[in-house]
Formats: C-alpha cells, structure tokens, sequence
C-alpha cells in the first residue's frame, strides 16, 4: 500500500527530525511531506536538510500564510496529484505515535477512512491535564450533539484516507483556515457516506515543543464549524 503521510509543522524543532526518522524506518512503501508554515525556529532547515538525502521526503514551506487547516487542504491538494493509494495525516508532537501507521494501513483495504481514536475499546489519553481533559469532553458532546457527527473521536487528527476520498470532498470549498479543519472534513465524509473504522490508539499529551492550541483558537474553531453546519 503506498501511502503518503502528511505533517503539518509550526515551530516543531524538537520534534520533526526524529518523527521523519521513525516513519521512514517503517516501511519503503511510505513517503512523507511536511507542510511548514515558515516555522520561526529553523524546523523548516531541518527538514531541507533531511530531504537532501532522503528521497521519500518532501517539503512545502509556506510563506504568505499560516494555520493548520490550510496547510491541511494545501497538503490533500499535493496528496491527490501523488501516485499514493492512501493518504495519511498526523501531528508532528509525538501525540501520535508513528507505531500505529502500520495498523491504520492495514485496516485501509476495507474501509474509506481509519481514525485513530481515544474513545474507542484500549484508546486513551496519557498525560493531558484536567483543562485540557474538560476541554475535550466538552468539544466531544459539541462535535456529537451540536454538529451531529457520529464518530467517536470526532476531533483526532490521526486518520489514514483513501486517495479517492480527499478527491470527492471538494478540496476548494473547504472553509477552515484553523484546526476545525479537522471536524470539517469529518462533516464531509460523513454527509458522502465514506466507510469509516475508528482503531484504539493511545495519545501522548505533547512532552516538547510548545502547543499552538489557545482560548482564542478553542473559540474560533466552534464558532466556524456552527458557521459551515448553519450555512452549508
Ligand atoms: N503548517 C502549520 N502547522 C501547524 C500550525 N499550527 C499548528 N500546526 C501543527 O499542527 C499540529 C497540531 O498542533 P499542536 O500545537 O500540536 O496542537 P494541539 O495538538 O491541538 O495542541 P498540543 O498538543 O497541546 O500542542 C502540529 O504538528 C503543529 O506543528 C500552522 O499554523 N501551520
Ligand atoms: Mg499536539
């Protein structure tokens, strides 16, 4: 199964190099592109350094624009013109434990997509304080009872896409610059119909670098998802 795994990367130094590392070791059917939004503290170098001597990486360096959702839809619209069967996207912090790849491509053949999900059977969070815990259960009920998603871990940005579902979700009209891309594209496939199997993992609140996360980002991020729910 080839397979693509996307990165989006802000200030993710301590991090990046040995995430890269780990991912390629896995299996020579993956490639990786990192998708940075001219991070301050030379994560983009790092990355140009590695890909001169690891073909199975890429790099994109935004200049003119920064947020996780459009980097997101920046790297689906590179992923659909690549000769990949699957596409897969992950944080570059460690929460998302590159041990799991393996696992999503494997459940890939029957299914559209594959979450990696803390709400379902072993799956949890280690590590994340009691704010950050509230936080979730509370944009939890938001994403099911508000939004009307019927995923379990509506806000886990671990997933493994076939190539054909990022070509019929229409890319161009996706409206999240921020991290709602995340619930965006849950709304999307979800309204398709795509078959999708949520597999337990195990998340690691991040240990370096710094979260971008903040209150205002936590408000912009329901406040554009009851805009594209209410005005689709
Ligand atoms: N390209 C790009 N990537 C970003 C941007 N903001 C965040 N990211 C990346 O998106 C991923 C998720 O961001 P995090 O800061 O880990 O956000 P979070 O997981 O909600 O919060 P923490 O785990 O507490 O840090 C990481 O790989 C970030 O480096 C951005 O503006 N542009
Ligand atoms: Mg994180």
């Amino acid at each position: 199964m080839r397979a693509l795994v996307l990165i989006p990367t802000y200030n993710e130094r301590d991090n990046i190099e040995a995430l890269i590392n780990r991912i390629l070791n896995l299996n020579p059917e993956i490639r990786i592109l990192v998708i940075d939004d001219n991070s301050s503290d030379s994560t983009g170098e790092i990355v140009d350094r590695l890909v001169k001597t690891n073909p199975r990486l890429s790099v994109l360096h935004r200049y003119n624009r920064r947020g996780r959702g459009s980097a997101g839809v920046t790297a689906f619209k590179y992923a659909i013109r690549q000769n990949v069967d699957c596409v897969i996207e992950m944080d570059a912090d460690f929460s998302h434990d590159p041990k799991y790849i393996p696992e999503l491509l494997k459940n890939i053949g029957d299914y559209d997509v594959v979450i990696g999900s803390r709400m379902v059977n072993d799956g949890r969070v280690v590590g994340a304080n009691i704010l950050r815990r509230y936080l979730s259960t509370l944009a939890r009920v938001f994403c099911h009872f508000i939004l009307g998603i019927n995923i379990r871990d509506a806000t886990s940005g671990f997933r493994c896409f076939k190539k054909r579902v990022l070509e019929n979700i229409d890319l161009d009209n996706l409206r999240s610059t921020g991290p709602s891309i995340i619930e965006e594209v849950n709304l999307r496939i979800q309204e398709k119909g795509f078959k999708i199997k949520e597999i337990p993992i195990i998340f690691r609140a991040r240990s370096k670098g710094r979260s971008k996360l903040n209150l205002a980002k936590v408000l912009d991020t329901a406040y554009t998802l009851l805009k594209i729910k209410y005005t689709l």
